[in-house]
């Protein structure tokens, strides 16, 4: 049975096409009930809320937007309590999003290839900018914040999910400023006399780059804010912190603005790859003393990197391990995502790069070769040295297909172990959640959606962490899809 299965990944598809599009309907309806259809049992020690952000509309009144990237941010709220969980959805208020539904019809340009109806007269020199709070979502100082990389963080009511405002710190934000999708929470911050704190960036593009670093204490107020100008145009969407630095991978690309002015081509499609050019690493210091803040620049050869797992220091070294694609997927005027074509794209894999801080050189080694998207760690290794990842993965060991599977990999023994959903499961981004008042690094629970093609509808799967060749600990069959997200949060508060 074992060998049927790993023979048939090669030779035919592990999913069909039309059950992957199914999973990107928009989702109209608002929820908010228990989840009583449920496989397994929900581990009373499970307490929390998994907050998860992504597009919830695919389309505005039936008009299609051009790639899920640009879709309006939906939260989706899954409360653990006593071994119950409840279920909640709801979009993000946004001034687009409010705009558009009481227009019934597109009425911005999106990042990723949207544009309003009418042809390029109807789009050229419209550089407003729709901050569609999509990305990610996070609990912190006490307010519940929708993320979106390039405008500021939208300000939910953590229980109703009722959008309450745009958030600027206290003014320590502008209008339109932005605040990134991928903050880093460092569990015990050396300048902060071991407190957390949370890390984040924003990035200015144009000739030259700006890109500032917040930090964040646990209050939510920014208490270090530093600007750097890097040369060229920067694409970067995440980042790693350790102790002392943040590192940043400025991928190879060049930006032309003019199809964008004149209404041909929205901004992510005048992004082009350059597969001669080095790949940049960024390294800026936490410090904000004067004599300690000189920014590195590295380099390694050309690549993509949208996500990295973690990053940590080992002497004069820094470690970072992170998802690298051959080639910017780039996203063309006339195609349709729902048409892509998977084999033709290359696949996301894992490697770990090791910068000497000393020398200024780069060593890079492949860690895995199958395709993975979305990693997870336990959130007390953030920055640190650590053991154990869990990361979205494609049923099959090559080739690049959707995400169908979790994979855990063990950094030391290289031990790997997979849990799939195929044929008819398809995967997103895997949060884990440590058991309480454990330290053993992999104690404790995986959580993610599953889009079940066979009911339409999606599955909140709970495995246990450490050993994911157990089948899972429990299936909570929601009553509705929730479309492909992005990515979310659990907290214990
Ligand atoms: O870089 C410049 C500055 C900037 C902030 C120019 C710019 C216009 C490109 C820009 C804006 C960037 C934005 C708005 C990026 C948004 C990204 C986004 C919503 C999602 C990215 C997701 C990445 C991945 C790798 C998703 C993978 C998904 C799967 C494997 C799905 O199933
Ligand atoms: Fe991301």
């Amino acid at each position: 049975q074992n060998l049927k299965t790993q023979e048939s990944s090669i030779t035919e598809k592990s999913y069909t096409r039309s059950d992957w599009q199914e999973g990107y309907q928009s989702l109209n309806q608002e929820f908010d009930y228990w989840i009583d259809d449920i496989e397994g049992q929900i581990p009373p020690e499970l307490q929390g809320t998994l907050f998860r952000n992504g597009p919830g509309l695919l389309d505005i009144n039936g008009q299609r937007i051009h790639h899920p990237f640009d879709g309006d941010g939906m939260i989706s709220r899954i409360t653990f309590t006593n071994g119950r969980a409840h279920f909640r959805n709801r979009f993000v208020h946004t001034e687009g999003y409010l705009a558009e539904k009481e227009a019934g019809k597109i009425l911005y340009r999106g990042v990723f290839g949207t544009q309003k109806p009418g042809g390029w007269l109807a789009n050229i020199f419209d550089f407003k900018i729709k901050n569609i709070a999509n990305t990610n979502v996070i609990y912190w100082g006490g307010k519940l914040l929708a993320l979106w990389e390039a405008a500021e963080p939208h300000h939910l009511n953590p229980y109703t999910l009722e959008t309450l405002g745009r958030e600027y710190f206290n003014g320590v934000l502008s209008t339109g400023e932005a605040f990134s999708a991928h903050p880093r929470l460092d569990p015990s911050c050396d300048q902060d006399g071991g407190a957390p704190c949370l890390v984040n960036f924003s990035i200015k593009p144009g000739l030259s780059t700006t890109i500032t670093i917040f930090e964040l204490n646990p209050a939510g107020e920014i208490v270090r804010k530093h600007a750097h100008s890097v040369p060229g145009f920067c694409f970067i969407h995440d980042f790693v912190i350790t102790p002392n630095y943040c590192i940043f991978f400025q991928n190879p690309v060049i930006f032309n603005p003019i199809p964008l002015a004149l209404g041909i081509r929205a901004a992510g499609e005048c992004i082009k790859f350059q597969p001669n050019q080095p790949t940049r690493i960024i390294v800026i210091p936490r410090t904000t003393k004067k004599e300690q803040s000189e920014v590195k620049i590295l380099e390694t050869q050309s690549g993509f990197v949208f996500h990295h797992v973690n990053a940590f220091e080992l002497g004069d070294e820094v470690l970072i391990d992170s998802i690298c694609y051959e080639s910017l997927p780039e996203v063309e005027p006339e195609s349709d995502f729902r048409k892509v074509d998977f084999e033709a794209q290359s696949p996301g894999k894992l490697w770990r790069f090791c910068l000497n801080l000393k020398d200024g050189t780069v060593q890079q080694k492949l860690i895995e070769s199958r395709c993975c998207e979305f990693p997870s760690i336990n959130p007390a290794n953030v920055g640190r040295p650590y053991q154990y990842l869990y990361i979205g993965a494609t049923h099959g060991e090559t080739g690049n297909a959707p995400l169908q599977a979790l994979l855990k990999i063990d950094l030391e023994s290289g031990e790997r172990q997979l849990w799939s959903a195929a044929p008819r499961g398809f995967m997103s981004e895997p949060i884990f959640v440590p058991r309480p008042g454990s330290d053993k690094e992999d104690d404790g629970w995986v959580l993610a959606l599953v889009y079940d093609a066979a009911h339409h509808r999606s599955d909140v799967v709970i495995l246990d962490a450490s050993d994911f060749h157990k089948s899972p600990i429990a299936r909570l069959h929601l009553k509705h899809h929730v479309p492909y997200g992005l990515h979310g949060n659990f907290t214990s508060e």
